[in-house]
């Protein structure tokens, strides 16, 4: 398939005002994209900030706390959610946000009140990366609360609720921020002399086959059948491997590169490990919107698995669309 991507090193546009060109495409537009993207975009600042400059201020370590999961939180995990609240609890058309750090949703206000949207986040993804400073991610997506109800918990969980928009930032050699509000997909880069994030890929398209597989192979011992025989195949097809283990990281590379990301269930986790409503789900609408594809283990799409409780987990396959055919044809 031909690339369609636009390399845009000619003129010069910033996040904000491409969300603005986008919105004042669309007669009626509100302005609420910009208002929650604006947001994000100084929490995610404010994040890269204190990832570069982890050894010079106290940020590195864990706490004796453990999050939501059991895991524990790593310092910076805590700075990087409170910056996020602080910067999106004042957005008025936003009702909840949902943290992975945080066991209980934050309800700011209710339908009525004019909340309109959930956001989502992930804020600091691949945490344990840090200390060793290997890329780490936010993520986040954007879900349109069903008009009719009260808001708060239910209508998060409600069939009705829609994700409208979703991306993350990678705060690796650079900071890059990915976005689709439903349209394709968007690269930023952060230009520190300048502080903005600047469009440098229009209609990032994903490559549509790459043979590069990326999964935490130490597990192959508590890997199903269908995703040993899929991994047997790819050894005997010259299938390379790549993994990071910080999933922003992973997918970034696959957005760009091609091939596919695997975080299957395993036997100790029989639901997989990767969190449906802030990892996911944002990561499976950035991939079909640039092409790709984004599945279960079983097959299902993850875009289509309604969610019941706020920490769901699920299993990921997700990357160029031939790629995550092949894993498919060997889940039987
Ligand atoms: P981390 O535990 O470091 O926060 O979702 C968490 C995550 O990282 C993903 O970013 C990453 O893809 C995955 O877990 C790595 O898990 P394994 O160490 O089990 O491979």
């Amino acid at each position: 398939m031909a690339d369609t991507t636009t390399w845009t090193d000619d003129n010069l546009m910033s996040l904000q005002s491409h969300v603005l060109a986008g919105e004042r495409a669309h007669p009626g537009a509100t302005g609420d994209f910009s208002w929650i993207l604006s947001a994000i975009s100084l929490a995610t600042k404010t994040i890269g900030n204190k990832v570069r400059r982890a050894r010079i201020e106290d940020v590195l370590g864990e706490l004796s706390a453990e999050n939501t999961h059991g895991e524990r939180q790593q310092k910076l995990d805590v700075i990087a959610n409170d910056i996020i609240k602080s910067c999106l609890g004042s957005r008025a058309n936003i009702g909840v946000l949902v943290s992975e750090e945080d066991e209980e949703p934050t309800v700011l206000r209710t339908r009525d009140e004019g909340g309109r949207y959930a956001v989502f986040f992930d804020p600091l993804d691949g945490s344990s990366n840090i200390d060793v400073s290997v890329g780490v991610g936010t993520i986040f997506g954007i879900v349109r609360l069903p008009a009719d109800g009260k808001g708060g918990v239910d209508a998060i969980l409600s069939p009705d609720a829609k994700i409208v928009a979703a991306g993350y930032v990678l705060y690796g050699s650079s900071t890059v921020f990915v976005l689709t509000t439903g349209n394709g997909v968007d690269m930023f880069e952060l230009d520190h002399s300048i502080g903005s994030f600047v469009l440098v890929k229009h209609g990032l398209r994903i490559p549509e086959t790459k043979k590069i597989y990326s999964i935490n192979e130490a597990y192959t011992n508590s890997f199903g059948n269908g995703v040993s025989s899929y991994l047997q195949w790819a050894h005997n097809n010259g299938y390379s491997s790549r993994y990071i283990g910080s999933m922003v990281a992973d997918v970034h590379r696959t957005l760009l590169k091609g091939g596919i990301f695997i975080y299957p269930s395993t036997s100790e986790q029989p639901s997989g490990k990767l969190r449906l409503l802030y990892e996911a789900m944002p990561m499976a609408m950035l991939v079909e919107q640039a092409g790709g594809r984004a599945i279960t283990d079983t097959g299902r799409r993850i875009l289509d698995i309604p969610p019941t409780k706020l920490h769901e987990r699920t299993s990921v396959v997700l990357g160029s669309s031939a790629e995550v055919d092949h894993f498919e044809r060997h889940q039987s």
